[in-house]
């Protein structure tokens, strides 16, 4: 599985990237030329496992970022190339860094539309699982979704809401917790049932089948502060994922919301745990089993 983030990153120290050659904004060259044909390999490899599961798993728009992103499944992309496509989209474009960056950097591209997409890919070694962000995560999970004109809207809204969050105690950890289940976990509710977006999930073979499949976890609909107070767990497939009915349900709770007093009110407060029930949840029905003695693997 693929571990995304931990939120918040305050210093890029321990980190594999080479930030000697970053930016004062730590964006860096993609330096497309200098990967190895081993690292392609690699891209090939997780793209092909990934691409087989989206017709059945991911969301209808992410299909079609993907789609019109036209990556070639055997290299890893070229940022430029990428770039035509995203700013003819939604006027966004990513820029290359060399792994997770400051909270305050992060934010701050974000806020002027563009996403940061760290430019190593993994070791063969390290297929299924990875602390870091490597650029298949970065690529595959987040980028489709911002050729999305209201998804991309709502990630430039996360970017601006980053400097009073950071400015008020325990602000910037509820924020994180809405990019957490929003942006790396988020599942949408579809005529076809349920469906995967989140970036975290999509980069992840086993955590696609199983937001989407397991009994196990709960699954509740998007309530903004009952997200933004929720502890999350980064080891595991996740025991919560918050549901959403668009992308415009999304976008309008954030924006039409304040979030100062949200992070006066709870901000000092004990999250709720990962895996909390609360009486007001509104839970949706668990899957269907095909068959009585059918159970979805867990890995
Ligand atoms: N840097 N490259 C990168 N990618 C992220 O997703 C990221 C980051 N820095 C900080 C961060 N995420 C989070 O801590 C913020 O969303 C709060
Ligand atoms: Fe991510």
């Amino acid at each position: 599985m693929v571990q995304p983030p931990s939120a918040p990153v305050t210093q890029p120290r321990g980190l594999r990237g080479d930030y000697s050659r970053a930016a004062a904004d730590y964006t860096v060259a993609q330096n497309w030329e200098h990967y190895s044909q081993d690292e392609h390999a690699v891209w090939a490899t997780l793209y092909a496992r990934q691409l087989a599961l989206l017709e059945r798993y991911a969301a209808p728009e992410v299909v079609a970022g993907t789609r019109a992103l036209g990556a070639s499944p055997s290299h890893i992309p070229r940022f430029e190339q990428v770039n035509r496509v995203l700013s003819q989209a939604t006027s966004w474009q990513i820029v290359a860094v060399p792994g997770l960056i400051p909270d305050q950097a992060f934010f701050d591209h974000l806020a002027h539309q563009r996403f940061p997409v760290t430019v190593w890919i993994r070791r063969r070694q390290e297929l299924d699982y990875l602390v870091e962000p490597d650029v298949f995560h970065d690529f595959f999970g987040h980028v489709p979704l911002l050729t999305n004109a209201v998804f991309a809207r709502f990630m430039q809204a996360y970017g601006q809401a980053g400097p009073r969050a950071m400015a008020i105690d325990g602000g910037l950890r509820m924020l994180s917790r809405l990019y957490w289940y929003m942006v790396e976990f988020g599942l949408i509710q579809t005529h076809a049932g349920l469906r995967v977006y989140g970036a975290g999930i999509l980069s992840s073979k086993g955590e696609t089948v199983y937001s989407v499949e397991s009994r196990e976890p709960q699954r509740l609909r998007f309530e903004l502060t009952r997200v933004m107070r929720t502890d999350y767990r980064i080891d595991t497939f996740q025991h919560t994922y918050f549901v959403v009915e668009s992308f415009e349900q999304l976008f309008h709770a954030c924006y039409g919301t304040d979030f100062g007093p949200l992070y006066y009110r709870y901000g000092s407060q004990q999250p709720l745990a990962a895996d909390a029930h609360l009486p007001e949840d509104s839970v949706l029905p668990g899957p269907m089993r095909a068959h009585p003695n059918t159970t979805v693997a867990k890995k």
